[in-house]
This record gives C-alpha cells, structure tokens and sequence, in this order.
C-alpha cells in the first residue's frame, strides 16, 4: 500500500515536485519530520532559535509579519542557516486575495517574501487565480506552495467537500503546489506532503480557538506526514530539549505508520 512507503521513496517517485524530494530526502537523512513554529517577535530571537534548532528540523515556520524588528538582513541570515542546517523556511503567510494581489505580495512590500521563503501556503477559497498569481512568482524561483485544506482551529469552517475542493485544486497544479496543511492525511497521491499544526505532547486547548493533538494521533491515526510545533516548544525552559523531545516522538510515530 502507498501508506507503506517512506519519505525516502516517496521522494524518489517521478511526480514529486523537486522541493517535495528535497524535503522529504533531508526528512530522512536527519530523521525529522518536526517543522517548528518560530513564533518570536525579534529578530534575534529568530535566528537563535534557528541556529539551535536548526540541526533537529526539517522546516522552520516563521510569521514574518510578527517581527518587530525585520529588515533584509534578517532574511538572508536565516537563508545561511538553513543552508547550515539543512533545512526549508516556510513562511505561513496564508495568501487568499486575486491572483494580482498576492503576485505582488509574494514578491514585494516590505518583506520579499519569495526571495527567501522555500515553502509558503493559501487559502484556496479564492479559486484558482490565488494559485496563478503566486505560482507566477514562485515556479521560476523553484519555491513550492502548500494549499491550506483544514486548520486545526475550533469552528474551522471548511467543510469535507471544501476540503476535496482543494485537493482537486492541488492537482491542477503540481509543478507548484506541493501539498496541504490539515489534520489529517487527504490525498491519496504519495507525492504531496501534508502538514499539520496544533501539535503538542499533551493535549487540550489554549483559550484562543487552537485545539492540539499528539505527535502519534497526527502522524499514526491521522497519517500526516510533518508535525508542526509552536508553543509546545517555545513555552519550554530548555527549548533545544523540547524540540528533540518533539523531534523523536515524530520519528518513532513514523517508525511505528510504516512498520504498522
Ligand atoms: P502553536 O503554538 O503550536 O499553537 O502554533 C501553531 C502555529 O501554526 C501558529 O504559528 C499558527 O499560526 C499556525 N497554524 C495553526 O496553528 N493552525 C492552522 O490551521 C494553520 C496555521 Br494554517
């Protein structure tokens, strides 16, 4: 069954977008599938939690809006730790305007994200121009978008036909789009990659709507392939020990789908 193959192989299968490979291939070699949320509001921050957590992620997620302190040198020192490190810096901007609009979104203003995002995601909810416009931007660049299918958060409007809605959109689009953030594994084609948020080792909610499973529920039960972690790290006194902490029970989860 194609639930049994591993990051590895599924990297290797010809319809894997070269970035999907390149990710799955350092998932392997550095035996993560943790992307950590870097949700820091300096710069320095940032870069210190790259440079520490570095070696043990697969991604880093940023919200670059959330900085107070950015400037262009703040991108192209995270670009040398990943490069360091061996890891993809998603940028979780969560486009969802005309494809005019987030063109020059992706690529301008303030931040320029597309000259240093690997990975960035969309709402499909404006139809396929969200894609277009992005893809424009992005394809020449070899960058690699994820469309947002589901979120983890409590009241998620997305229905079970919106989310097919975006898997067929997925489709449509593989020399771009490369998979999905949801809970739960929903397409069946081994190429894309899913990611899910709202991940920590206990489980519960927080006040503001986040709804948290476990690293076993989401990679095991749910059959996603990445675990994205925020608080569940950055809350920790030793935030290097939490994130190998987090870091293996992704791992062993994997370990456990593919032996299953
Ligand atoms: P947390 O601290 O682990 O709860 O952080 C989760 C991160 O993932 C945070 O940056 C959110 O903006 C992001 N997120 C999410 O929580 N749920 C979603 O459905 C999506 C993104 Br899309």
């Amino acid at each position: 069954a194609e639930e049994s193959l591993g990051y590895g192989e599924r990297a290797a299968l010809p319809g894997t977008h070269p970035l999907a490979a390149r990710l799955f291939t350092l998932m392997e070699e550095k035996t993560s599938n943790l992307c950590v949320s870097a949700d820091v509001s300096s710069a320095d921050e940032l870069l210190k939690l790259a440079d520490a957590v570095g070696p043990l992620v697969c991604a880093l997620k940023t919200h670059v809006d959330v900085l107070c302190d950015f400037s262009p040198a703040v991108s192209v020192r995270l670009g040398e730790l990943a490069r360091k490190h061996n890891f993809l810096i998603f940028e979780d901007r969560k486009f969802a305007d005309i494809g005019n609009t987030v063109k020059h979104q992706y690529e301008g203003g303030v931040y320029k994200i597309s000259s240093w995002a690997h990975i960035v995601n969309a709402h499909a909810l404006p139809g396929p121009g969200v894609v277009e416009g992005l893809q424009v931007v992005g394809k020449p660049l070899g960058r690699g978008c994820l469309l947002i299918a589901q979120m983890s958060s409590q009241g998620c409007l997305a229905t079970a036909e919106y989310t097919q809605a975006v898997v067929k959109m997925a489709e449509d689009y593989p020399d771009f789009v490369f998979g999905f953030i949801s809970t739960s594994k929903i397409s069946s084609k081994p190429e894309h990659v899913h990611m899910t948020p709202g991940v920590q080792l206990q489980s519960g909610g927080e006040g503001l709507g986040q709804q948290y499973t476990s690293p076993v529920e989401v990679i095991c039960s749910k059959g996603s392939d990445v675990i994205i972690v925020g608080r569940g790290i950055l809350a920790s006194p030793d935030r290097l020990k939490a994130a190998e902490e987090y870091r293996v029970a992704g791992w062993e989860a994997y370990l456990r789908r593919l032996s299953a």
